[in-house]
């Protein structure tokens, strides 16, 4: 065979190559540019031409060896790019999608949103305010005696040498409200509240707390059961009814507990309901004329009522919490029930 020949062969054989793995690669370097590769004798023979034939294809010969070095440095190329997905693979692509745990939401908020809720649907706005009170917005202005229990260490949380409290109930909020606009008022007062108790299945010594308060010219008893009704079923269904029973606040005057017919037994008798079919869920009453005074809203024009629940209270009946403790322990196997469970506003 000529050289010219050999050259012709070479590059034909270099226009073919083809290597699935990296050996096939080396294989091929080898076999043209190893010490017997096929480039490499043709070198060999080249030192041997003459003059002539050197001037002639010198410049063919040095293409042909960058271009077989070219063509190893391709393949190579190719077997590294598709060996990520042929073989030895770094991810597992026919793994299931690893998802992120969803967050939820605590069951307090979610309750006290839905309480919030239904009230703001029917015209009550948002109110706020500070949890460390003075006497007067969280006592004085809502007619508590001097001597009345509730101001004692024993039941108030006192702070600043006694001068201030943690609020005992979101009716301080109502008062300043009171203080600063003129009826007509409907307003909702969601929060925290402090109580110096001991930490029991019933008891906590913070807790959460819905108030409403309407104030306006003829405002009524028959205002306030029509409201707690449809408030009571917007949140238990439709099928529960409410009854009142005479009971005392220094704030209003008069006053009445408010039981719901059991949701759990439908009235039937079941241990929520201690058997009874009736289930307490708030207490409510018309503001009393002194506090409307005190509040700068005169009593002889204007009447309000105003009630106020537990919100622990409300949750516990509605997903059957059974101790209170539950709700501060942050317990995954407890939250983890509420996963989805969306805010309604
Ligand atoms: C209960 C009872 C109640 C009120 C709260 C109120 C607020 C103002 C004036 C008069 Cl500014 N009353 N709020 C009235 C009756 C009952 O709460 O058992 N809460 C957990």
């Amino acid at each position: 065979m000529s050289l010219t020949e050999r050259i012709a062969a070479i590059e034909e054989a270099l226009e073919r190559a083809t290597a699935g793995t990296a050996e096939d690669v080396e294989r091929f370097r080898v076999a043209m540019l190893g010490r017997n590769g096929a480039v490499t004798e043709l070198f060999e023979a080249f030192r041997t031409v003459s003059a002539e034939e050197k001037r002639a294809l010198g410049l063919r010969m040095n293409l042909l060896k960058q271009s077989a070095q070219g063509r190893v440095d391709a393949l190579r190329d190719a077997v590294q790019a598709s060996g990520s997905e042929t073989s030895g693979p770094l991810i597992d692509l026919s793994a299931p999608a690893r998802i992120d745990p969803f967050g939820g939401h605590h069951p307090i908020p979610i309750v006290m949103d839905r309480i919030v809720g239904i009230f703001s649907r029917i015209g009550f706005n948002v109110s706020h305010g500070p949890e460390v009170e003075d006497d007067h917005h969280n006592f004085g202005a809502l007619n508590f005696p001097p001597d009345h229990p509730a101001r004692d260490m024993q039941d108030t949380f006192f702070v600043d040498g006694g001068d201030r409290a943690l609020r005992t109930h979101t009716s301080s909020v109502q008062v300043r409200v009171m203080e600063n606009s003129k009826p007509p008022i409907r307003t909702i007062s969601p929060g925290r509240v402090y109580r110096n108790e001991a930490i029991s299945a019933r008891a906590h010594c913070m807790f959460h707390q819905v108030e409403g308060l309407y104030v306006d010219k003829e405002v009524s008893f028959a205002d306030l059961k029509g409201t707690l009704d449809h408030f009571t079923k917007s949140l238990f269904g439709p099928e529960v009814t409410i009854r009142m029973r005479p009971s005392y606040f220094p704030f209003t005057e008069p006053s009445a507990e408010v039981d719901m017919s059991c949701s759990i037994c439908g009235g039937q008798g079941c241990n929520i309901c201690k058997h009874s079919g009736w289930v307490e869920i708030m207490g409510c009453g018309m503001v009393d004329p002194a506090v409307l005074a005190i509040c700068g809203i005169d009593p002889e024009l204007y009447s309000g009522f105003a009630f106020g629940m537990g919100v622990e209270r409300i949750a516990q009946l509605l997903y059957r919490v059974p101790d209170l403790r539950l709700y501060w322990e942050n317990d995954v196997r407890f939250l983890d029930q509420f996963t989805g469970a969306a805010v309604q506003r």
